[in-house]
């Protein structure tokens, strides 16, 4: 090799670093202090269980199984559980936290350790459905089953934090030594969430009440030392699922610093040589992050910082992470291709096209009204011609004008998710949006929604496109069917149609019930006073 052509290639390189948006190490950990400064205090609470449940088989009920009540928690208490017998404990309510199991031995000593097997459900179905053989995609572990060996005499905790409401103990082989009794059992929950700010107006419809309390739960019990997508998997904060939460704290617990936070923290794992953000990251128990990178939900920074300046004011904040959010963009708008692209996840293969155009277009307009609000307004100068261009563009390819639908990709494929976005993106007028938005609802070969993610941003084009009956009725179907079918907190996935509905492989106990993208209807329910609170 030459030195010239090395001289060559060096030139090449400093000038694609000198060009790309690079995270210096004082940077990253000056955010990181920000961030390590506003690590919130987890509220503990001490539940005990308020009954105990049998399992029974019923085809009316979400996955075929439902709890029936069956006897008090304190005559489980007075007598012993026999080898191979199970009880049921039932919380009352969907918890975070750690279990103490006490035993007491009231004619004898402990002769041996007392083993159980103890299994943590947060819907019926997690206690009935076959665990093996194991074919989900993810680990085996986040199934949250244990044995648990209780010393003698002595309170045992399990140490590692479980979720959920009921909790399953099953006897493992006990001494014939001695006879020992469960004493207590106990629940710490913990979360960061304070009080609610979410007040109702009194002619609010019941359901509407139930689903924004639901709602309250599910994000109550996510936000632990960051917003986590969901407290019994996978336990870490996830761009898009952040974006939701945040924006459902704005009308409830209006814990602005742990968005702040958030947003510091997913900076800070920011890939320092691309300034791509990471799709997630997680603080416990040492700050670690996937690099696995999602466009959209990078590119949902910059709406997620909109929606905490007009929350709080905090100029200071804004101005710190707006190139990061705005290198989300820029990369997007220049053709960086990040190695994912997610908006939902459904029983048919999507097609992303359309949406990812639109959504680009929806990120542009929000970066524009942001920077408007902090002075940043050369910062954006180049978006209106790009919007426009894009709209030109986008409508020449995905709008059927005949159908009156958004199509994507080579097969047309339409979808209730593009849709979504060709509207919130404004690639349609008011009345194609009307139309496309009716033809989401209503035709039969339109790809719906798999995801409550997905769902949330259909219901928010309903709404902006001013079709607020139906916005109102998709409500009360889509989250008001989970609240009849029993959910103390919002689920992962919810098909009317197929309740077993997994991305995992299709093995339905990793599914999770406490899920944070799940937790937004409080937020237009609230928001939006006139259609949802009957005012
Ligand atoms: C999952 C989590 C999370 C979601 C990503 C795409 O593992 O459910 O909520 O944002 O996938």
């Amino acid at each position: 090799m030459t030195y010239r052509f090395l001289f060559f290639v060096a030139m090449m390189v400093s000038s694609i670093f000198s060009e790309a948006f690079t995270i210096s190490e004082a940077q990253r950990r000056q955010w990181l202090e920000v961030a390590d400064s506003l690590k919130p205090e987890l509220h503990k609470s001490v539940h005990k269980p308020v009954g105990t449940v049998e399992l029974t088989e019923d085809p009316t009920a979400f996955q075929g199984v439902r709890f029936i009540s069956s006897v008090s928690p304190d005559s489980i208490y007075r007598r012993r559980i026999s080898d191979g017998e199970s009880v049921i404990f039932d919380f009352g309510e969907h918890l975070v936290g750690s279990v103490t199991i006490e035993l007491s031995n009231p004619w004898m000593m402990q002769d041996a350790r007392q083993r159980f097997f103890v299994s943590f459900a947060e819907v019926p179905s997690d206690l009935h459905m076959p665990r093996e053989p194991f074919t989900g995609s993810l680990s085996r572990a986040w199934l949250q089953d244990f044995q648990v060996d209780v010393d003698y005499n002595e309170k045992h905790t399990i140490p590692w934090r479980v979720t959920g409401r009921y909790m399953k103990i099953t006897p493992v082989s006990p001494s014939p030594y001695c006879v020992s009794f469960i004493k207590s059992v106990e629940w710490e929950a913990t979360t960061s969430a304070g009080r609610s700010h979410c007040r109702l107006e009194s002619n609010t419809p019941e359901i509407f009440r139930q689903i924004a309390k639901v709602s309250e739960n599910t994000l109550r019990d996510c936000m632990q030392t960051v917003y986590e997508d969901g407290p019994k998997r996978d336990q870490r904060l996830w761009g898009g699922d952040f974006y939701l939460q945040a924006l459902a704290n704005t009308v409830t617990f209006q814990q602005h610093s742990l968005t702040k936070r958030c947003l510091y923290l997913l900076a800070a794992c920011a890939d320092p040589l691309t300034g791509q953000i990471n799709s997630n990251l997680a603080d416990t128990p040492r700050l670690q992050w996937q690099s696995n990178q999602f466009q959209d939900y990078a590119l949902a920074f910059m709406p997620t910082l909109d929606d905490y300046f007009d929350a709080t004011g905090d100029t200071a904040t804004v101005i710190d992470l707006w190139d990061i959010a705005r290198h989300q963009l820029d990369a997007t708008i220049d053709g960086v291709r990040w190695n994912t692209v997610f908006f939902d996840w459904c029983p048919v293969e999507l097609n992303k096209d359309a949406a990812l155009h639109c959504y680009t277009m929806y990120i542009i307009k929000r970066a524009m009204a942001l920077a408007s609000k902090i002075g940043r307004n050369n910062d954006t100068s180049r978006y209106a011609a790009i919007l426009k261009s894009m709209r030109r563009r986008g409508r020449k390819s995905f709008w059927d004008e005949a159908r009156g639908a958004i199509v994507s990709g080579s097969s047309r494929q339409i979808s209730r998710t593009g849709i979504s976005w060709a509207v919130l993106g404004g690639l349609l007028s008011e009345k194609e949006s009307k139309r496309a938005l009716r033809y989401a609802l209503y035709e039969a070969d339109v790809i719906k929604c798999g995801t409550p993610y997905a769902n949330h941003f259909f219901v928010q084009a309903l709404i902006d496109a001013g079709l607020a009956k139906e916005a109102r009725n998709y409500v009360e179907e889509f989250w008001g069917g989970m609240v009849k079918h029993g959910a103390d907190t919002f689920w992962e996935f919810y098909i009317p149609e197929d309740h077993f509905f997994s991305s995992y492989n299709g093995y339905t106990l990793l599914n999770s019930y406490c899920h944070a993208w799940s937790c937004t209807p409080v937020y237009f329910i609230v928001r939006y006073p006139e259609i949802f609170q009957n005012v």
